[in-house]
């Protein structure tokens, strides 16, 4: 199979869908799904070649969603990005049966956060035959930022990949079907997370494409003392060192920012 994403190819980005959880009390299901392909609509033309879509929220301290919950938000938001739209799709899930419906229903990508450790889920991403990404994630959303700790950050989770990659291999994943994500905000102290974002070329060893993702994340929050909204600086500094690396998929909320933002540090680097 040829790989969707070349470890050495130009960067792409994938643009975040909010998908505002449940209680369509305000215009109903079907207000709810034209807000989102609007918003699709528009990263795409912002230059979006991915659009992430997810229905369980892992922000720190977030509480689990329910299998049932989860595919009531992101089927029919991916069934009305296909009718109307060409553009390739992630789903955000760790669910088995979330991966499964999604993939049947159009998704192209499975990106787990919890690389694929869920009962059921290397089986159902071997039977999917798409791309998969696999993160890093130390602890569970709930608890995982209380005291995270590594022996040597970047070692530590190449180790992981390490040990993913080979269940997957075992499983009848083929590797050129796997993008590996350290994970920024997930189990990492602030400094853990620039540690990783400094040294995200050592991921390239792999020789695996390599999303990253830190748009809005309290990573930059933290360092520059704002809330989420002010971020956007923030994020496409950090989108532009990821991408100078070598990383292969940034994962953003601000699409039209960071296609600029990467088109000038993409052509620096060509002229090197
Ligand atoms: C990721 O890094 N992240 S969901 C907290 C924030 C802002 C944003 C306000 N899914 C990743 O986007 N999938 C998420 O602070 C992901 N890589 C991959 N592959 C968390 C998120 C966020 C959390």
């Amino acid at each position: 199979m040829k790989q969707l994403i070349e470890p050495n190819a130009q960067p792409v980005v994938m643009g975040i869908l909010n998908t505002t959880p449940d209680s369509f009390s305000d215009g109903g299901k079907f207000q709810h799904l034209d807000i989102a392909l609007n918003q699709v609509e528009q990263m795409v033309s912002d230059g979006a070649s991915i659009i992430d879509i997810g229905g369980e929220s892992t922000r720190p301290g977030a509480a689990d969603v329910s299998e049932q919950e989860e595919l009531d938000r992101v089927i029919p938001l991916i069934e009305a990005v296909k009718r109307h739209l060409d553009v390739a799709i992630s789903i955000d899930t760790s669910k088995a049966v979330v991966m499964q419906q999604a993939v049947a229903s159009g998704a192209d990508i499975i990106n787990d956060v919890r690389g694929l450790q869920n009962e059921g889920c290397l089986q159902v991403a071997a039977q999917a035959n798409v791309p998969i990404c696999l993160m890093h994630m130390q602890g569970l959303p709930r608890t995982m930022q209380e005291n995270p700790q590594y022996n040597d950050v970047v070692g530590d989770i190449i180790d992981f990949f390490e040990q993913r990659i080979a269940a997957c291999l075992a499983q009848g994943i083929k590797r050129e079907q796997l993008i590996i994500d350290p994970g920024f905000g997930f189990g990492k102290t602030l400094e853990q997370n620039y540690q990783l974002l400094a040294n995200l070329k050592a991921f390239k060893t792999m020789g695996l494409p390599i999303l990253s993702g830190t748009s809005r994340k309290s990573m930059i929050g933290k360092l520059l003392n704002n809330e989420v909204e002010d971020r956007l600086i923030g994020s496409v500094t950090t989108a532009v060192i990821a991408a100078q690396q070598g990383a292969n998929i940034i994962r953003v909320h601000d699409v039209k920012e960071t296609v600029e933002a990467l088109k000038i540090a993409m052509y620096t680097l060509a002229n090197k």
